[in-house]
């Protein structure tokens, strides 16, 4: 696509970029065949897809290390297959199976890792960023240099306990890198209508956040962003803020009617924007693989998908015991 601006960094690997094609395809595959899987029924309640943002997630994994923490919406699924999280647990959970990473009991938006440091998965906007900031208490008052990456939507970013939360988290020097994904809009409501000033990223000056603005569709750029972010909270100096500009192309759920934007803003943004071709195009031009890579890196990914759409299919539903298991009482 011509009009793709391409990357000015050079200091990217071929095994990187490959690594990245690979881990944002899965995660667009794996949201177009729980998609599937909606329309056939076999997924029940809220579904909320990622489709669009790969790019945010992949890129901040990047710059990771074993005891990081993450914490995250409803829009989840990418989180989890990017921090390493099993398909098959994944989709499992979709379809409410014994096999899903809650027993089939949790769905979309509840799931969890404790092996991977995930944290969920939560529903009420805005709610999962005082627990990030927990998350990262916990760190800091056990004295290690993990950093907690709490993720949150534009939408949310409006919220009241958002900043209640920078307060603290500012106070206590807490290491957490508060993620903005911002896709523009807030289930129907544009960021325009919504909020007084586009830049959230400045919205950590009054408790002395440093903050900054990402472009979301390069995921070169997220993870040079995420490492300066990860190495501002390891080395003992607070939160951080990332405004990542990204854009979903999906609705905001499985039940959207869209009305709130043109098709054809949707489309301009897949054509001239989409982080996955980005990827694809710097391969390429760089020569550092060919088409034929490229289609066996899809069909390995194709494989991987379909098995976690299988297993979701002939996992049992949970026994009616399971009522009374995992109650918190
Ligand atoms: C406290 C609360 N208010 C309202 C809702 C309904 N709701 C679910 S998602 C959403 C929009 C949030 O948008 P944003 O933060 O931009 O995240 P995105 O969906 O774009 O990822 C709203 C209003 C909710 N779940 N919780
Ligand atoms: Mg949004």
């Amino acid at each position: 696509m011509a009009t793709r601006k391409s990357s000015k960094k050079s200091n990217t690997s071929a095994e990187e970029l490959t690594q990245f094609y690979r881990d944002m395809l899965l995660i667009r595959r794996f949201e177009e065949k729980a998609g599937q899987l909606y329309g056939m029924g076999l997924i029940g309640g809220f579904c909320h897809l990622y489709i669009g943002q790969e790019a945010v997630v992949v890129g901040l994994e990047a710059s990771t290390k074993e005891g990081d923490k993450r914490i995250t919406t409803y829009r989840d699924h990418g989180h989890m297959l990017a921090c390493g999280m099993d398909a098959n647990g994944v989709m499992a959970e979709l379809t409410g199976r014994e096999g899903g990473y809650s027993r089939g009991k949790g769905g979309s938006m509840h799931m969890f890792s404790r092996e991977k440091h995930f944290y969920g998965g939560h529903g009420i906007v805005g709610a999962n960023v005082p627990l990030g900031a927990g998350l990262a208490f916990s760190d800091k008052y056990k004295g290690n240099d993990n950093v907690t990456f709490t993720y949150f939507g534009d939408g949310a970013a409006n919220q009241g306990q958002v900043y209640e939360t920078f307060n603290m988290a500012a106070l206590w020097e807490l290491p957490v890198i508060f993620v903005i994904e911002n896709n523009q809009y807030a289930m129907g409501t544009s960021q325009k209508r919504s909020t007084s000033s586009p830049d959230i990223y400045t919205r950590g000056q009054a408790f002395g956040i440093p903050g900054e603005a990402v472009d979301g569709m390069d995921v070169l750029a997220v993870k040079e962003a995420g490492e300066k972010a990860v190495a501002h909270c390891r080395a003992g100096k607070g939160p951080y803020i990332l405004e990542i500009k990204t854009y979903r192309y999906r609705g905001h759920s499985m039940s959207d009617p869209a009305k709130y934007r043109t098709r054809e803003e949707v489309q301009k943004v897949r054509e001239e924007k989409d982080a996955i071709e980005h990827v694809r195009d710097l391969l390429l031009d760089g020569k550092h693989a060919t088409e034929d890579d490229l289609k066996a890196i899809d069909k390995e990914i194709k494989t991987i998908v379909n098995a976690s759409a299988d297993f979701a299919k002939i996992s049992p539903e949970p026994a009616p015991e399971e009522l009374w298991t995992d109650i918190y009482a």
